[in-house]
C-alpha cells in the first residue's frame, strides 16, 4: 500500500497556505498546480471560501468509518474542480488499492497491475462503463472519468476484488482516513448541504445529507453512517 496514497485526491480548488507547506510529498507538477490554486485561493478568500471543515465519520456504535466520501455540491458560480494528476487504482495481492478513490470529473486514473498474474478490470456503472481486458504486470492502462457519479469496479478473474471510484464535479470533496476523519481545508462559508457517502451505507443512494454552517476558522461536525458490507 505504501506509496499509493500520496497522489490521492483530498479536495482540490482553493487551498490554504498550510497546504502549500505540506506538499513535500507531492511532485513538482502537483506543486505547481497547488501554487496556482493558492493564487486562486486568495481571490476566493475574499468571496468567503475560508472555513476549514473537519468531518468525523462514525458508525452508529461510535467506531471511526474510513473510506467515506464527504462533499459539498458545487452551485452555479462556484469554482470547478480541476482534473487531478497522478490518481491510481492499483491491483495488488488480488485486491484493489485504494478501496475508495475520489476523482474530479475529467481526471485520468492509472490502473497499474502490481501482481504477477493478470487482472481483467471492469465497471458496469452508468456513465462510467469501461473494461480493461486481461493485462499483466508492467502493462499500464488508463481511464478518463467524464461523468460525475460512482464507478463500481470488479475483476473478471477475482470475484473478491471490489473498489469504488467516486467521480465528483465539485472542488469540495474528501475521503475519511483510518481515523474516520475527512478534511476540507477550504470549504465555502455559510449554510450548505454536506453529503456523506460510503459504498456500503444503508441509506438511499448510500448517502446521507445534512445541512451545516461553515464559518471562518475550523468547523467540526460528526456524521453517523450505518453500513452493511455485503457478505
Ligand atoms: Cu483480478
Amino acid at each position: 500500500m505504501e506509496g499509493l496514497t500520496n497522489a490521492e485526491y483530498h479536495g482540490v480548488g482553493p487551498v490554504s497556505l498550510y497546504d502549500i507547506f505540506s506538499v513535500r510529498v507531492l511532485g513538482k507538477r502537483m506543486l505547481r498546480t497547488f501554487l496556482l490554486s493558492a493564487a486562486t485561493s486568495l481571490l476566493f478568500a475574499a468571496q468567503a471560501f475560508a472555513g476549514e471543515l473537519v468531518i468525523r465519520v462514525t458508525t452508529p456504535d461510535g467506531k471511526p468509518l474510513p473510506d467515506a466520501v464527504v462533499l459539498i455540491a458545487a452551485r452555479p458560480g462556484d469554482p470547478k474542480p480541476a482534473p487531478a494528476d497522478g490518481l491510481r487504482m492499483a491491483q495488488t495481492s488480488k485486491q484493489f488499492a485504494p478501496f475508495v478513490l475520489i476523482a474530479p470529473v475529467g481526471s485520468t486514473v492509472e490502473f497499474p497491475n502490481l501482481d504477477k498474474f493478470r487482472h481483467h478490470v471492469y465497471s458496469f456503472s452508468k456513465g462510467n462503463k469501461f473494461e480493461l481486458e486481461l493485462y499483466g504486470r508492467e502493462e499500464k492502462r488508463v481511464i478518463t472519468f467524464k461523468t460525475a457519479g460512482v464507478a463500481a469496479l470488479g475483476c473478471n478473474i477475482h470475484d473478491q476484488m471490489v473498489a469504488f471510484i467516486r467521480v465528483v464535479d465539485t472542488p469540495w470533496a474528501a475521503k475519511s482516513g483510518p481515523d474516520g476523519v475527512a478534511r476540507l481545508t477550504v470549504a465555502p462559508e455559510g449554510s450548505r448541504p454536506l453529503e456523506v457517502w460510503h459504498p456500503y451505507a444503508t441509506a438511499k443512494d448510500q448517502t446521507i445529507t445534512q445541512t451545516l454552517s461553515v464559518s471562518a476558522g475550523t468547523t467540526t461536525v460528526t456524521v453517523v453512517l450505518d453500513i452493511a458490507p455485503p457478505r
